[in-house]
């Protein structure tokens, strides 16, 4: 079995072998070719057509449904996605969207469980008015409580072992998260410039978010490089200094190339390798950020989005996926 991914405006060639995609779009409904999709409403900051993430692979697919979520897996991996309405739990106790989080992460890991996926790679989430404080506590802190309450329910590891991530904010409408999961274990790599998200004291929520800064999945030559920001040890870097944030992430990324390549032996990824996501919140930034980007990293592959960062002081976030044998963009 081999992975694929393509980052396209338009699903071009075989649908037959697609394992999932993620369709980021805030126009009209997008084309979804008769096949699972996770459509993100977010505008597109670089051009006016959709962003497509779409991973293919080679081997046969079967998909299902089960609870609130749609999946395809293939022999080895899975790709699924839920889209959760916070409407659908009573506010009283808990708050909705902690409710939300910690059942579509039991949802998924109860799935996982009964097709024998068990381990965990890459997980997206978008969250509505993710800054917003209700319920006297930030929205993103309530989600990260549901979130480590389902792993923790599950028995998955919240210290040391978790899969790579992101968590946006989006305008409104349902949580939505899709996640890639598989049965051979993956690497999860930390950055020795950050201290694990983890680990965050307790200045940023009652519980951590649970994520480590990249998995590897050897087997596929796949690395999943989790939302990245200006962070360094715990602390934002670099308050209202979008361009300095750019590069702070991008440092960041870089030392987590490096410890990738560390684990394999060799020098299998450099950021000129790597193709970009890039959240950013104030749309009159991009242009800045994507000289900047540009400076650095030479002629990448990058789709920019206008999205909500997970603290109110960051002003981008960068995500990024290498696939060692990646079939050619048409
Ligand atoms: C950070 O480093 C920035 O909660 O799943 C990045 C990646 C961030 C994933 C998540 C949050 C998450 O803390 C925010």
């Amino acid at each position: 079995m081999r992975l694929y991914v393509e980052h396209a405006d338009d699903i071009q060639g075989p649908l037959d072998n697609v394992l999932g995609e993620i369709c980021f779009s805030s126009g009209p409904e997008p084309l979804i070719h008769q096949r699972p999709c996770l459509i993100v409403s977010m505008k597109r900051l670089d051009a006016q057509k959709p962003a497509r993430e779409i991973w293919r692979c080679s081997g046969e697919i079967e998909q299902g449904q089960y609870g609130d979520i749609r999946y395809r897996k293939c022999e080895g991996v899975l790709f699924g996605f839920i889209s959760l309405p916070e409407t659908r739990f009573d506010a009283q106790g808990k708050p909705a969207l902690q409710q939300a989080a910690e059942s579509a992460y039991r949802q998924i890991f109860e799935l996982l469980e009964r097709l024998e996926y068990p381990c965990l790679y890459r997980f997206w989430n978008y969250i509505a008015d993710i800054n917003q404080i209700s319920s006297g506590i930030e929205r993103y802190q309530q989600f990260n409580i549901g979130r480590q309450d389902a792993f923790v329910a599950h028995g998955h590891d919240v210290l040391g072992n978790a899969p790579a991530a992101c968590a946006l904010g989006v305008k409104e409408g349902p949580l939505c998260i899709a996640f890639i999961a598989g049965t051979a274990p993956s690497f999860n790599i930390e950055n020795p410039r950050q201290i694990s998200a983890c680990r965050y004291p307790q200045q940023y929520g009652p519980r951590s978010p649970t994520f480590s800064r990249a998995s590897l999945l050897r087997s596929e030559g796949v690395l999943f490089v989790s939302g990245t920001a200006s962070i360094v040890g715990h602390e934002t870097l670099h308050h209202n200094d979008v361009v300095m944030q750019a590069r702070e992430s991008m440092a960041n990324i870089k030392a987590v190339l490096d410890q990738a390549n560390l684990k394999l032996q060799r020098n299998a990824f450099d950021l000129s390798s790597l193709v970009y996501r890039v959240y950013i919140r104030n749309p009159s930034d991009f242009l800045f950020v994507r000289e900047e980007l540009t400076r650095i990293a030479g002629k990448i592959d990058v789709v920019y989005l206008q999205a909500d960062i997970c603290r109110s002081d960051l002003l981008l976030e960068i995500e990024a996926v290498h696939v060692l044998n990646p079939c050619k963009k048409s």
